[in-house]
């Protein structure tokens, strides 16, 4: 019996001349980019390259191949062409800005359909005790794998273009960056990939320079149904049988069925991620889901610090957050991935892999993220967001439209302030540049990366954890990060509100074993005179008793950088012990101007803690298992151990 359900079996015909034909149109494509002698003729590219494709082609069968050069005048015809198509229509009030309409099947991850794929199922996820069913990620076996891709890409880019992506994530010439290719048949994929990503002809120079021309291989297509109907012409997937396999053995991505960004960009969760986290583990670096920010104090004194936050805490507004404390300066490298490994002088370097924002619409604004308000509005591309009559976008807690200006849902029906239905989908984006920001840092794409010098954990916790605390060491950090937590929305596809377990943010984006990743995290502890990072848990969301938030948020978050940079300096009485961890002493935290409940904001209860520890440690041992570190055994322990003897007032 196969461990997953990899959708219905329907054998998808191969179109009777579709070889025959690829064969005459390649011969053709070959011969033309030969007389040019274009860096991008399929002939020209380097050997590995050049077998992956063909290899590809001969399976999907494309009736055209375009390797792309990553030109303006290349982005031009392809958003012409989907412009005819009707995927994207013009924003006439931005500048070369562009609205995309998705498939209502086709509007979010699928984590239920996104698997790591290795002979072995403990090398790829957890194995929980019992019969309890795992939490991070799903496994298929290699042979699975292949079957289900088979059964999916024989002749499905049969009279469209397959589109090969060069890619590099991270600055080309950063020793910490990777180089991949993506096949697509999505002119739209394309587009956003060179948004979010480095692509064009620099990569496949790189390539052909380099000894092993090693790149990471991307398989994209957005699919046929199996039943020949396309519901959405403008927007062609698959979602009966949408597949995301990785396989971490080969460095192999292959995606079906959908176009949406998350399942579709395949540089960004799939490499950088899943794939990044394996080959991060082979080479003793971490590839991580965090934010990362530079912060400057009114000394001029410049600290580096990443974070890691489930969805729907504002991470993004985070890595553009303007502080409210006089005489800060913050300013973003990146607001989701981050690439990072001990230099030789055991100092901590981090690159962003990626080259521009992905970032959900809804609920960004003037007031919650006016830097990401200045970045958006050029060379943009929206998705499902809601647009207006003068040729602009609207999304729910954006700034309302104009008089006699209406708006068109993200279905493009008519839609009123009001309506019960929202105007934008709540997972509606923006693909925008990175070095549009207004306080990108100076470094952000330095080769060499940026000097971190605090972690930060957080949560959307309503109760009980305070706004802000620090680990002991970083053992304890570790563990820290493994038992993150976070209130989530009816957002992806969970309903509700309930409390979500989601170590270190990864708990979709796990490329392997979770104990594993747990042992490589300790293990950065025994490298040779390194300088371990300081490690913070944060929390914005505390309610009081009447469920009002106790904390402000956003720009006043500053504050609690301003602690964390106190503490990374060695400033001394700043802090007091808690079974938890350190907490900011009265004196010196900078709550000057606010009216907050500081003792309410940073109090530890014992009953809660208790109840949170017992809580942890059976998700731990249950989803784990056999994998546990002992090191996080004893953290458990440690921790149960300081909550009875904790005395209170
Ligand atoms: O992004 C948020 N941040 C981080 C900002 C740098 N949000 C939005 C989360 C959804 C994506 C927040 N929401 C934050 C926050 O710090 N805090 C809150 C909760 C909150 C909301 C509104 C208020 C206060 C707190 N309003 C008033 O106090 C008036
Ligand atoms: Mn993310």
């Amino acid at each position: 019996m196969p461990d997953f359900d990899v959708g219905d079996a329907q054998y998808v015909p191969l179109p009777r001349d579709c070889l025959r034909q690829y064969q005459r149109n390649f011969v053709r494509m070959q011969s033309s980019a030969n007389e040019t002698k274009k860096l991008t003729a399929v002939s020209l590219l380097p050997a590995k390259l050049r077998e992956f494709v063909e290899e590809n082609v001969r399976i999907c069968c494309p009736s055209n191949v375009q390797v792309c050069d990553g030109s303006d005048a290349e982005n031009q015809l392809l958003v012409n062409k989907l412009i005819e198509s009707g995927t994207i229509v013009s924003l006439p009030k931005y500048k070369n800005c562009f609205l995309a309409r998705s498939s209502v099947k086709d509007v979010a991850r699928v984590e239920s359909r996104t698997f790591i794929c290795t002979r072995n199922r403990r090398d790829a996820v957890n194995v929980p005790r019992g019969s309890a069913l795992g939490q991070m990620g799903n496994w298929m076996s290699l042979e699975q794998a292949d079957k289900a891709i088979e059964e999916r890409f024989v002749g499905c880019m049969a009279g469209r273009t397959m589109y090969v992506i060069p890619f590099s994530m991270g600055p080309l010439n950063s020793p910490y960056s990777k180089i991949g290719v993506q096949l697509t048949d999505s002119a739209y994929v394309v587009c956003s990939m060179r948004i979010m990503t480095r692509v064009g002809t620099e990569v496949l120079e790189k390539l052909n320079s380099d000894q092993d021309s090693y790149f990471v291989k991307a398989l994209h297509s957005v699919g046929r149904p199996a039943s020949g109907q396309v519901e959405h012409p403008h927007w062609p997937c698959d979602p009966e049988r949408t597949l995301i396999l990785h396989k971490p053995e080969f460095d192999e991505i292959v995606s079906y069925g959908s176009g949406y960004g998350g399942n579709s960009l395949l540089g960004k969760k799939c490499f950088a991620l899943r794939i990044g986290s394996t080959i991060a583990r082979r080479e003793g670096w971490l590839a991580e889901h965090m934010l990362i920010l530079g912060v400057t104090d009114p000394k001029g004194r410049k600290r580096y610090v990443v974070a890691a936050f489930p969805s729907a805490c504002g991470k993004t507004n985070m890595a553009m957050m303007r502080p409210s404390l006089p005489g800060y300066k913050v300013e973003c490298v990146g607001d989701d991935i981050v690439w990072m490994r001990f230099d030789q002088h055991g100092q901590l370097r981090a690159i962003n892999p990626e080259f521009g924002f992905f970032g959900v619409a809804p609920g960004t604004s003037g007031s919650t993220n006016p830097v990401a308000m200045e970045t958006i509005f050029e060379n943009t591309i929206f998705t499902n967001v809601a647009q207006t009559s003068d040729g602009g976008v609207y999304w729910e807690g954006m700034e309302d439209p104009a008089p006699g200006v209406t708006v068109k849902d993200w279905l493009g029906e008519p839609w009123v302030p009001g309506s019960s239905t929202p105007a934008a989908h709540p997972n509606s984006r923006f693909c925008t540049p990175a070095d549009q920001c207004p306080i990108i840092d100076e470094h952000w794409a330095s080769p060499e990366g940026v000097p971190i010098d605090a972690i930060l954990f957080g949560g959307r916790r309503p109760q009980g954890v305070p706004l802000v605390y620090e680990a002991f060491d970083w053992k304890h950090g570790v563990f820290i990060g493994a038992s993150m937590k976070s209130e989530a929305t009816a957002a992806a596809e969970h309903k509700g509100k309930a409390i979500m377990h989601d170590p270190f943010a990864m708990r979709p984006f796990f490329g392997y074993n979770f104990g594993h990743y747990l042992q490589h995290w300790l293990s950065m502890a025994n490298k040779a005179n390194v300088k371990l990072p300081k490690v913070y848990h944060v929390n914005w969301f505390r309610k009081d008793k009447e469920g009002k938030f106790m904390w402000p948020g956003y720009g006043e978050n500053s504050r609690v950088l301003d602690w964390i940079l106190r503490r990374v300096n060695d400033e001394p009485n700043t802090a007091q012990v808690t079974p938890i961890g350190y907490v900011p002493t009265k004196e010196s935290f900078n709550a000057t101007g606010l009216n907050v409940d500081f003792d309410g904001l940073f109090s530890v209860p014992k009953e809660f803690w208790t109840e949170e520890a017992k809580e942890v440690a059976n998700f731990l041992y249950e989803q784990v298992d056999q994998d546990l570190p002992q090191d996080i055994q004893d953290q458990i322990k440690n921790l149960i151990d300081r909550l009875n003897s904790y005395q209170t007032n």
